[in-house]
């Protein structure tokens, strides 16, 4: 029988690369931009395909008939038509778990940073502007014995709360379906989103991005939280309205954000939050380790390995294309 063929983009290493030429024909493109001609002719004979940032459209869909299978390096697959491909009865699947601890350390490290005003202060330092006494311009918020509001309570949320309790900190919750298990035993609150937006000292997003989260925080959420307050999204930019929240900030209705997605990425460098001292900006690293990259490459090699095998694969986005693709269906 003639092997399967995988379109395999960035970034995937050698070792991933390898365990899929065991059983496959591949064809990688580390630059796919720059090779959009190939990549499509390649995905005309494609029955696999998997990357990081995909780019799927229809119409691209289209273009490649005998496609049963896209495993994305990532968890969110916000940018993925899931009708359409289940529709087609094409599996998708993310890579959930293993990137879980490492963006909660991100979301954490946003926390930590806005409120000790960690990249203004480091900057000034490095720039030799420590030039007096630092005194009480200088000074942050305190993180341990405050409230984080957390909206969404997933896997990343729930990570995030484990660290925060770490630090003596209330931790309520919204937009997630009740977790009676983490209220009593963690001590979790759950509250309205608007309960938690007047409460908190800091609002973290970690939702998916969907219709019902797309710009759920703008300039009329920020004005409902404590002037006092934080911001951080480490989910999707969209779910900010970011106009909104320029706006909130520059009339000072928070007192700063930790921002690591944006609406447009990269971020245009004429953003106005780029010339925010109260506003730490991270280029969507919320994953970037060394470890996590190369997992969250593992476990989408082992998602396609397993879909291309007629396996219904572990971390399976659209069970409905599973059903579609079934012999008695
Ligand atoms: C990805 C992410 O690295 O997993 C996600 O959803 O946002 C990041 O971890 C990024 O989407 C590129 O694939």
């Amino acid at each position: 029988m003639e092997r399967k063929r995988i379109v395999a983009l960035r970034r995937l290493k050698e070792p991933q690369l390898q365990r899929l030429r065991e059983q496959f024909e591949v064809e990688y493109f580390e630059e796919p931009e720059q090779h959009a001609e190939a990549v499509a002719a390649a995905l005309r004979q494609a029955h696999g395909l998997i990357g990081g940032k995909l780019q799927v459209t229809p119409a691209m869909l289209d273009e490649a008939p005998g496609l049963e299978a896209i495993a994305t390096i990532s968890v969110g697959y916000d940018n993925f038509p899931v009708a359409e491909l289940s529709r087609r009865g094409i599996l998708l699947t993310n890579t959930p778990d293993v990137l879980t601890e490492t963006t909660a350390d991100t979301g954490f490290m946003l926390i930590m940073a806005s409120a000790r005003r960690l990249v203004e202060l480091a900057t000034m330092v490095r720039e030799g502007r420590w030039t007096q006494h630092v005194g009480e311009s200088h000074f942050g918020s305190n993180v341990h014995g405050k409230t984080l509001g957390l909206v969404g309570l997933g896997r990343i949320g729930r990570a995030i709360a484990r660290r925060a309790l770490g630090f003596n900190m209330r931790v309520l919750y919204s937009n997630a379906s009740p977790k009676p298990e983490l209220e009593t035993e963690w001590g979790l609150q759950r509250r309205s989103f608007e309960a938690l937006l007047a409460e908190s000292d800091f609002v973290c997003l970690t939702v998916p991005l969907t219709e019902e989260t797309e710009h759920l925080v703008g300039y009329e959420q920020c004005r409902a939280m404590k002037r006092s307050a934080f911001l951080v999204n480490i989910a999707r930019g969209k779910v900010v309205d970011e106009a909104g929240l320029i706006r909130a900030l520059e009339e000072g209705l928070i007192a700063g954000a930790g921002l690591d997605v944006f609406e447009q990425e990269p971020v245009s460098p004429d953003s106005p939050l780029l010339r925010m001292d109260n506003v730490v900006t991270l280029p969507h690293i919320g994953s970037a380790t060394h470890e996590t990259r190369e997992a969250m490459a593992s476990c989408a090699v082992e998602n396609i390995c397993q879909a291309l095998q007629g396996e219904r694969p572990r971390d399976l986005v659209n069970p409905e294309a599973w059903a579609i693709r079934q012999p008695h269906h």
